[in-house]
């Protein structure tokens, strides 16, 4: 027998490759020394920090899965999951920049770009020099992206670009734009355009009073007649298949991300539980918070192992996007109880900035909406059960 490790169960450490524990140790150190201290006040006065994408860049955490010859570390799926789930250990808006620029903005570049636009744009956005958003979702077009609005007109030597995306992470401050929008050119089908910030036409207002993700800035992209040239199109892909390629690599990213959030709030629970004492006794002493802390510790367990075996298998080719729906949606949805659960049982203290459990249970609520609901997941998943799309 071994001696049991409550924080580690199943000994995850011990089936990652060496340099995949280094990466997360490097991530880990990062986040703990240098995001963990400015967390607070940042959510607080909704406060994004441009200087942390340079920071990560410098680390080599944006955009890890990109080979070195465009300024990637060339690392696993497994390491970038890894990094995920200890910068969401301090805060999900932290890791969705650095999930937005990695899988989102570098990933449709590498994967569907130009030679020219890969040498372009993707040393600068791995170094954190730019920053990137993605443009799929619209006012009217959220679960269902292919009732998007946003045409691409032709126009001599190129695109006019004309629409509205909302709630796009990171586009106020965003240098590149990679846009998904209808085609006349190309059948009224699907296509992916970069745009960059300082175009005729396009802005990009703030979504001011989010109670989630406050360290995350959101905005619209508003598009009045932009005209591209012709080298603006991602030429390698057409169709929806182009936008969920991107997003199959964020989901599986959050699985990780929405899980080191949940181990934030098991380890504060476990802590507090210990350190408190009602009754004359630690809250710790008591069966039901005993039973709290087991259900905790089983969901984070079977959710990270859940992701490692998703992450091998795109390491080695061999995925289907509904394997990430169901690390996405059930780890997300676990986070969620699991953060929800901490927060109570950390009474009135639960409720207040200083103890960051709220903090997690608000953001867990965008996490669990963006990049696919919870439900619109299901109903992926009880297409892939039954033949019937329900949606
Ligand atoms: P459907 O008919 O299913 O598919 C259309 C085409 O796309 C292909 N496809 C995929 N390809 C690769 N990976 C996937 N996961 C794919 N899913 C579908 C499919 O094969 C087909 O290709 P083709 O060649 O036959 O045309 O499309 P549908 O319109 O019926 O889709 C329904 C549904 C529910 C699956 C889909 O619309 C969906 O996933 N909705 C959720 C939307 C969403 O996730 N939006 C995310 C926006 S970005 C964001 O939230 C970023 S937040 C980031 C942060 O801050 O961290
Ligand atoms: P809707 O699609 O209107 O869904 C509302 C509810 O109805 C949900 O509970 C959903 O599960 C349910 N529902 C929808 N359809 C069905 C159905 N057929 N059957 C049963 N239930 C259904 N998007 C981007 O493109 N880029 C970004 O960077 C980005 N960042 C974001 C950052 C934040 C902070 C937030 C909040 C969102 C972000 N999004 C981004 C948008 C996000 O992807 C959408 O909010 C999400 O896809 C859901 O779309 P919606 O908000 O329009 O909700």
């Amino acid at each position: 027998t071994a001696a049991f490790d409550w924080a580690d169960p199943f000994f995850l450490d011990d089936q990652l490759e060496d340099d995949e524990r280094m990466i997360r140790d490097t991530a880990r150190a990062y986040a703990q020394e240098r995001l963990a201290p400015r967390i607070i006040d940042a959510f607080a006065n909704e406060v994004t920090d441009v200087v942390i994408f340079r920071e990560m860049g410098e680390l080599g955490l944006l955009g890890p899965t990109i080979p070195e010859e465009y300024g990637g570390v060339g690392a696993s799926y497994v390491s970038y999951g890894l990094v995920a789930r200890e910068v969401e250990r301090v805060d999900s808006g932290y890791r969705s920049m650095m999930s937005v620029q990695s899988s989102l903005v570098m990933y449709p570049i590498y994967a569907y770009g130009s030679e020219e636009q890969k040498r372009k744009y993707l040393p600068k956005l791995a170094s954190g020099e730019w920053i990137g958003c993605f443009g799929l979702t619209e006012p009217d077009a959220g679960s269902d992206p292919g009732g998007m609005r946003t045409r691409a007109e032709k126009i001599d030597g190129g695109y006019r670009l004309s629409g509205s995306k909302t709630w796009i992470s990171n586009a106020p401050i965003a240098d590149v734009f990679v846009i998904w929008a209808k085609s006349d050119a190309h059948g009224g089908g699907i296509r992916g355009f970069i745009l960059d910030k300082g175009m005729k036409g396009l802005s990009t207002p703030k979504i001011e009073g989010k109670l989630s993700l406050r360290a995350s800035i959101t905005g619209m992209v508003m598009m009045d007649g932009v005209e591209l040239s012709e080298d603006a199109l991602l030429p390698d892909v057409q169709g929806l298949k182009g936008p969920f390629g991107c997003l199959n690599r964020a989901r599986y990213g959050i699985s990780w991300g929405s899980m080191g959030a949940a181990e934030f709030c098991f380890h504060a629970a476990r802590q507090y539980g210990l350190d408190r004492a009602q009754f004359g006794r630690p809250l710790a002493a008591n069966q039901l918070y005993q039973k709290k802390l087991a259900d905790m510790e089983t969901e984070i367990a079977l959710g990270l192992q859940a992701s490692l075996r998703v992450g091998r298998l795109m390491d080695a080719g061999k995925f289907a996007p509904e394997m990430i729906s169901i690390v996405k949606r059930n780890n997300v949805g676990k986070a969620l109880d699991i953060a929800r659960a901490s927060r109570d049982m950390h009474g009135g203290n639960g409720i207040s900035g200083e103890y960051q459990v709220m903090r997690h249970l608000m953001n867990l609520e965008t996490v669990n909406t963006y990049e696919g609901a919870h439900d619109v997941h299901a109903l992926i998943l009880g297409r892939a059960i039954t033949g019937i799309a329900a949606f």
